[in-house]
């Protein structure tokens, strides 16, 4: 393996350097297959307990690692803690996320074969932080190429950029992603990161316009108005006072501790552009409108038209007159146009829906950026996956269903891709196996997305239908045509009572992460998000460069109407799986240990819901029900060779012959162990803990008889 320092390879040395491992790594078993009771939920909670009070937050179920939030800084991501992890194997060194990464890498540089990792967990479990430390490892500890040190940079910088516009405080997490993220790292032909490309799903636009109680914006608004400079400002036409000022922003609560990230010029030069488009949903947001004495509504506050006319680089009175009117173009004999008033809640939506497009579509526009400045000729990639969590409010929306929607797919790749690929293994080995029951969600899935029945089908049914559709209509034809589907439950009783627990504009899903009741109330709107067409036509004459390449003329001319919003993140989650099929991927599980996002604190109710719906439990099963452990014939010589003379220093013959020998010098019996076509099977964690206890031992005396010759030296 070519990143082994030459100090590595000598095994006597290495062996002396593992036996450093502290005791207090070896709190609990650090890979559940271990566990002597491994059906024991309570015993599987115990273990993370143990290993959580000492600050041992990682631990394995075979190559699945699981985590569970400190809530504090450890000191554990050191780029001396990188180095140990370097070119080593899982079991050799306590669990980490750096082992995963590296793992991920060796494949990649060996094989050759695109790789994956698959972050998941509830909100707040700790997937963001997770992805960035891969990352980080990624850019720290492989070779560099001549001249692409500003791609790493960029790399890195990518994170806090996008952060700034699609992350926010929610009640769950004071640094939310409200975006999905997959990113693949680029990798040339040595293993050197030349690149990358980030796909972004839906960002909660609405949070734009409104903000749950305890909740804020995006952080970007906030980090503006704070640390911008007052000549900036004014240029803005912003003002440096609390964010109350603004009624797109919510009191300013607990600041998170974030830095400002202007510097990310080298990725746009139009870092100003992009500022004013920023301020400019500030001053949408500011905007007021009054009902003159012919009902018509006018805006009121022209000193913001002014500025955002001058943001925007578009015509006031052109913004002000498509704000307060619809225009409908009608292809009779020849074309028409019809223009037609708003009233003022019709004018106060048209505000908001523009402020959300102007932002979403910025947002899309920034990734593009951040790509095409980390776009390069690659060999093989990582991908990351990081996306918004599982999320139970008080009150659910579309955008909880959408998010949810999101993570019950992500379980169903975990489920198939598991058993998948246990049982293919088995398979391309020769040796038979047993199966395991487990929950499928795919049931949910189909709830979701199934066509013509599903419920997104039925949510575009109804947006499309003209006349009387509304959210109430769409809660309807769901009872109608989902009512007695296991996993759908309004508030009607099949004896005709009502359920309590669900209210009359509610529908709850029988998630598998568990039960949530989505209230219909923006549904259609949000589902349709429309823009009406003279806005749209005011944003493509803009002077903003930025806000000019969101709105594309081209759009004026297409009559087919887009995609609905549910049909959009169906699809490109459809892409996403298969992105994510033909890679090999690895899995990382994040638990959070309570709702206070207080460090120590160890939950026991809400973590054994976790173990539960993570389906921990049956993946241990599955893991153990064949043969807990498997390891190529290569690496399971070169880790117990010190067990026996014949192996020790070194086995010049045949591997398998090799393992053979060593394997019956250890004594195990037949029952315990296969010998596949290039990996050995080993049944019991028992037999595979009493080599290593073995190896213990043996690893001390090799170290004393070092010892002694170098002080003979
Ligand atoms: P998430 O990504 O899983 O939630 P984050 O990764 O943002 O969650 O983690 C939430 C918070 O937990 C972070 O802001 C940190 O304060 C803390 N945290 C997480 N992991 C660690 C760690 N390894 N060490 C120290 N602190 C940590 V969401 O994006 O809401 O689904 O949608
Ligand atoms: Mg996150």
């Amino acid at each position: 393996y070519p990143w082994k320092d030459s100090a590595l390879r000598d095994p006597g040395v290495r062996l002396v350097m593992e036996s450093t491992l502290s005791a207090r790594d070896r709190v609990g078993v650090q890979d559940f297959l271990l566990l002597e009771n491994y059906t024991s939920e309570a015993a599987f909670i115990e273990n993370l307990r143990r290993r959580y009070k000492e600050n041992l937050i990682y631990t394995y179920i075979g190559s699945v690692l699981v985590s569970v939030n400190p809530y504090k800084e450890l000191e554990i991501y050191s780029k001396q803690h990188m180095e140990r992890y370097r070119g080593v194997n899982f079991y050799e060194i306590s669990p980490h996320i750096f082992a995963l990464a590296d793992n991920s890498y060796r494949a990649v540089r060996t094989e050759r074969r695109d790789q994956c990792i698959l972050i998941s967990g509830e909100s707040g479990a700790g997937k963001t932080e997770a992805s960035k430390k891969i990352l980080q490892y990624y850019t720290t500890m492989c070779p560099t190429r001549h001249n692409t040190h500003y791609i790493r940079e960029r790399l890195l910088q990518s994170n806090p950029v996008l952060e700034a516009f699609g992350n926010a405080k929610t009640l769950r997490n004071d640094n939310s992603s409200r975006f999905g993220k997959y990113m693949d790292v680029q990798f040339d032909y040595k293993g050197a990161p030349i690149g990358g490309h980030i796909i972004n799903y839906l960002l909660e636009k609405s949070r734009v316009v409104h903000q749950n109680h305890g909740e804020r914006s995006f952080h970007i608004f906030y980090q503006l108005l704070e640390s911008g400079d007052n000549s900036l400002l004014t240029r803005l036409g912003l003002q440096k006072t609390n964010p109350q000022h603004y009624h797109y922003l919510v009191k300013v609560c607990v600041c998170v501790n974030l830095k400002v990230y202007f510097s990310f010029v080298c990725f746009c030069e139009r870092t100003f552009e992009l500022l004013k488009v920023v301020a400019s949903v500030l001053h949408l947001g500011n905007m007021q409108f009054g009902v003159d004495e012919f009902e018509e509504t006018h805006v009121t506050t022209d000193t913001q038209l002014k500025y955002l006319a001058e943001l925007l680089g578009v015509a006031g009175s052109a913004l002000s007159e498509a704000l307060t009117h619809k225009k409908l173009h009608i292809l009779f004999v020849g074309e028409k146009t019809m223009i037609s008033p708003l009233n003022l809640d019709q004018v106060l939506s048209a505000r908001d829906a523009l402020a959300k497009a102007i932002y979403g579509r910025t947002f899309t526009w920034l990734v593009q950026k951040i790509n095409q400045s980390l776009a390069f000729q690659c060999s093989s990639v990582i991908g990351l996956l990081d996306i918004y969590g599982f999320e139970v409010f008080q009150q659910n929306s579309f955008e909880q269903f959408c998010i949810n929607y999101c993570n019950e797919k992500l379980q169903q790749l975990f489920i198939e891709l598991t058993l998948k690929s246990e049982q293919e293994e088995y398979e391309a080995e020769g040796i038979g196996w047993e199966t395991v029951e487990y929950f499928n969600n795919k049931i949910i899935c189909d709830l979701v997305e199934e066509k013509f029945r599903g419920i997104i089908a039925i949510l575009d049914e109804e947006c499309l239908r003209p006349g009387d559709a509304s959210d109430i209509t769409f809660l309807e034809k769901l009872e109608d045509t989902l009512g007695g589907h296991a996993h759908f439950v309004t508030h009607k009783l099949a004896n005709g009572k009502t359920r309590k627990a669900v209210g009359r504009e509610e529908f709850r899903l029988l998630h598998y992460a568990g039960e949530v009741n989505y209230n219909v109330t923006g549904f259609l709107d949000k589902n349709n998000d429309l823009l009406y067409r003279n806005l749209k036509e005011v944003m493509c004459q803009s002077g903003n460069q930025i806000v000019k390449q969101c709105f594309h003329p081209d759009e004026l001319i297409d009559q087919r109407r887009p995609e609905t919003a549910a049909t959009q993140f169906k699809l490109s989650l459809a892409g996403l799986m298969d992105i994510l099929i033909l890679k090999e991927p690895s899995y990382m599980r994040c638990i959070k240990p309570n709702n206070g996002k207080q460090p120590g604190q160890f939950e026991e109710v809400l973590i054994r819901h976790q173990v539960k719906y993570l389906g921990l439990m049956e993946n241990l099963r599955v893991r153990r029900a064949g043969f807990a452990y498997r390891r190529s014939f290569e690496a399971f010589l070169q880790r117990y060779k010190p067990l026996c003379p014949d192996t020790w220093p070194n086995w010049r013959g045949q591997l398998l012959d090799g393992v053979s020998t060593l394997v019956k010098h250890l004594n195990y019996k037949p029952e315990e162990y296969r010998l596949g076509r290039t990996k050995i099977f080993i049944r019991f964690p028992k037999t595979l803990f009493l080599t290593e206890d073995a190896l213990e031992i043996r690893k001390k005396t090799i170290a004393i008889t070092l010892q002694k010759c170098w002080r003979g030296y």
